[in-house]
């Protein structure tokens, strides 16, 4: 009985270990991921990826699902993930959020069509804390403050009201 027992508990070891493996989804190296931006540069609020996979000889890859998941470059955030398979030239556009200004980490994944498996890139960007266009950036123009738009105190404010929300963020989870 004990010897059966053991028998079992090797198998599934043995089956544990093989799992990992034939589930390995295989990794195109030869497919070219460029992103960009709107609106750029990158401020904190609403946005679209704009994601363009092509072959290593240029041609425009359609067909694929790409998937983007953000993270902000310190703790306590809640990451902000988009997808889509729509394309036009190889170019995808993903709907995405800044949450916060700051440094963002972006994990592209394109799942690729033809069981070609996946090519995944990552991305680095700074987000400004509040876009040029914003209510507060207008009201100094319309008070004729002696503030322009690279002001850093401003900037400084709209990092703590981020900061805030980040609160918010952490308290929720
Ligand atoms: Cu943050």
């Amino acid at each position: 009985m004990k010897v059966t027992i053991l028998a079992l508990v090797i198998l599934m070891v043995l089956a544990a270990g093989c799992g990992p493996a034939a589930q390995e989804t295989p990794v195109a190296t030869d497919v070219q991921i460029d992103l960009t931006v709107e609106p750029a540069p990158p401020a904190a609020g609403d946005a679209t990826l704009i994601i363009t996979l092509t072959e290593s000889d240029g041609t425009p890859i359609d067909g694929a699902t790409v998937r983007v998941h953000g993270d902000m470059d310190h703790e306590g955030m809640t990451p902000v993930d988009g997808e889509t398979d729509a394309s036009t030239n190889g170019v995808y556009r993903v709907p995405f959020q800044w949450t916060m200004g700051g440094g963002w980490i972006l994990e592209v994944t394109a799942v690729l069509p033809d069981d070609r498996g996946v090519a995944t890139e990552t991305f680095n960007l700074f987000v400004e804390a509040v876009s040029h266009g914003s209510v507060i950036n207008q009201d100094d123009e319309g008070s004729g403050m002696d503030m322009d738009m690279g002001d850093g105190e401003e900037g400084n404010m709209n990092m703590d009201d981020s900061g805030n929300m980040t609160t918010d963020s952490e308290s929720g989870q």
